[in-house]
């Protein structure tokens, strides 16, 4: 199923920027919470694709706050369906896009992208059956987990990639709690299991490195995953106006690291150096404020696992450089010294 490796595009802000001017997909006037990190993820990856798209949505603050009856902030094809068959559904308008170009009835499937965004309730949980279904058949479909790490439209309830210790409305503080005591599930890593050509982690912070991840996604021959962290100043207890800085934080620390795996070849994107503490991650949140006191076993935990997930990436990706060194197209160009921003490759 691996198909071959596409060539890195530049990055097109301009083509972004006149996609949003000339024809923007995704309109305001929904409601999604002031500072939410949901319509910058979809923005950022729908002008980043050069294509039609046509999208599927699961259930979630996205779909609940973007088509308030009569109205909808989408300008493109788009489908909601429940939880558990996001996956399924698109795989089936995929499907059926292919039957169409056998009978003449449209050009090329080449020209539409198929793109599915989730929440994270809705994909490392309630969806997984049906998007492991549809990775293993080889869809040529684009899938989006927004990740703010918890059930937020129903109230902040805690889901399989809810952060160790993090205070949720199922995962309260008590004599006995400290908040959600599982460790996350390694979604990516489930995903990257299946073989897919394309899987990529990304953040809310880092939208150029986002775009680029979107891009690269569309262009795939095969089933894209793009697993993308994104702030929720409610369920996250922090300011509208922190919504970057926080998310930043996540990518500094080494709690989110960017990556993509390529044909089953990983690649760091950008390295923090100094990777910081984890604790101004944690520190930059309400849902860990009760970490502060005298919780330091917890925070060495998390610490450790942060650090055993580097070795491991940075062990990866160096067994797989000769892969990428050989990729035309995949040297970046040289960092912009007087550029403040991250170091991405
Ligand atoms: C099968 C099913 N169970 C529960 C619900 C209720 N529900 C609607 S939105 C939502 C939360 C979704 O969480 P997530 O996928 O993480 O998206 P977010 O709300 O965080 O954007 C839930 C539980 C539902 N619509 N369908
Ligand atoms: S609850 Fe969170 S995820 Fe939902 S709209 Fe508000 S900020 Fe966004
Ligand atoms: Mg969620």
């Amino acid at each position: 199923m691996s198909g071959p490796a596409v060539p890195v595009e530049p990055m097109r802000i301009r083509e972004m920027a006149r996609r949003e001017e000339s024809e923007p997909r995704f309109l305001g006037g929904h409601a999604l919470c002031a500072g939410c990190g949901i319509p910058i993820v979809v923005r950022t990856i729908l002008n980043s694709i050069p294509t039609p798209v046509v999208v599927v949505n699961a259930t979630g603050c996205l779909e609940v706050a973007t088509t308030r009856y009569p109205t909808t902030a989408w300008n493109v094809p788009w489908l909601h369906v429940a939880f558990e068959n996001a996956a399924a559904s698109m795989s089936g308008i995929e499907a059926a896009s292919r039957a169409l170009v056998r009978r003449g009835a449209i050009a090329s499937e080449q020209e539409i992208t198929f793109v599915v965004f989730a929440g994270d309730g809705g994909t490392y949980d309630i969806g997984l059956q049906s998007l492991s279904g549809a990775l293993e058949r080889g869809h040529r479909l684009m899938y989006v987990c927004y990740d703010n790490e918890a059930y937020m439209n129903t109230g902040i309830q805690r889901s399989g990639a809810t952060p160790l210790a993090a205070r949720t409305s199922t995962t309260p503080l008590g004599v006995s709690s400290l908040g959600n005591m599982h460790r996350r599930k390694d979604l990516t890593a489930i995903v990257a299991a299946h073989r897919v050509p394309y899987v990529a982690q990304a953040s809310v912070s880092d939208f150029q490195d986002l775009s680029r991840k979107a891009r690269r996604a569309a262009l795939t021959p095969g089933p894209a995953f793009l697993n993308v962290l994104s702030s929720c100043p409610l369920g996250w207890g922090t300011e509208p106006r922190d919504t970057v800085r926080v998310a930043r934080m996540a990518v500094e620390t080494g709690y989110w690291p960017l990556f993509e795996v390529i044909n089953q070849h990983y690649r760091i994107n950008y390295e923090p150096d100094p990777r910081l503490p984890v604790t101004r991650w944690l520190s930059s949140q309400g849902r860990f404020r009760h970490l502060e006191h005298d919780h330091g076993d917890i925070i060495e935990q998390i610490q450790a696992e942060v650090d055993e997930q580097w070795r491991r990436l940075q062990e990866r990706s160096a067994a797989d450089a000769h892969y990428f060194a050989a990729e035309i197209g995949a040297v970046p160009p040289p960092r912009d010294a007087t550029s403040p921003g991250p170091r991405m490759r």
